[in-house]
């Protein structure tokens, strides 16, 4: 082979090697636009406000640091049931009538991991 011949298939190979990158990365970037869009929605839905009213148990009642403890049923999007944990209470004033034993419903609210108790409603003793 002469070495022209050579040079313009080196060329040929190079320059098809060039089009069917630019070719896999023009399909890629509007895939990777909609990933991004997806991912932008998600963070929108994980990352906003959020209020669960949730039944659980008290445990203990920390007055001092406005915590309660409370074994809580499924917080649906956020935790599974079962838990045994501390929330912090927006207003001291929820736990004043709170003791350990009573069975209640309690409105939790904020931005995940962010949350706080709002209100606690007793409804019955363990
Ligand atoms: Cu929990």
């Amino acid at each position: 082979m002469r070495l022209w011949r050579v040079v313009l298939l080196l060329n040929l190979a190079v320059g098809v090697g060039v089009l069917v990158g630019w070719l896999a990365w023009g399909q890629q970037i509007p895939r990777l636009e909609r990933r991004l869009l997806e991912s932008r929605q998600q963070v929108l839905i994980v990352g906003g406000e959020q209020t669960w009213i949730v039944k659980g148990v008290v445990r203990a009642v920390i007055p001092e640091i406005q915590v309660v403890v409370l074994t809580h049923e499924e917080i649906p999007g956020f935790m599974p049931a079962g838990m045994t944990m501390g929330f912090k209470v927006q207003n001291p004033k929820v736990l004043e009538r709170a003791r350990v034993g009573d069975v209640v419903r309690f409105t939790l609210k904020g931005v995940p991991p962010a949350v706080q108790i709002t209100a606690l409603v007793k409804e019955g003793q363990s």
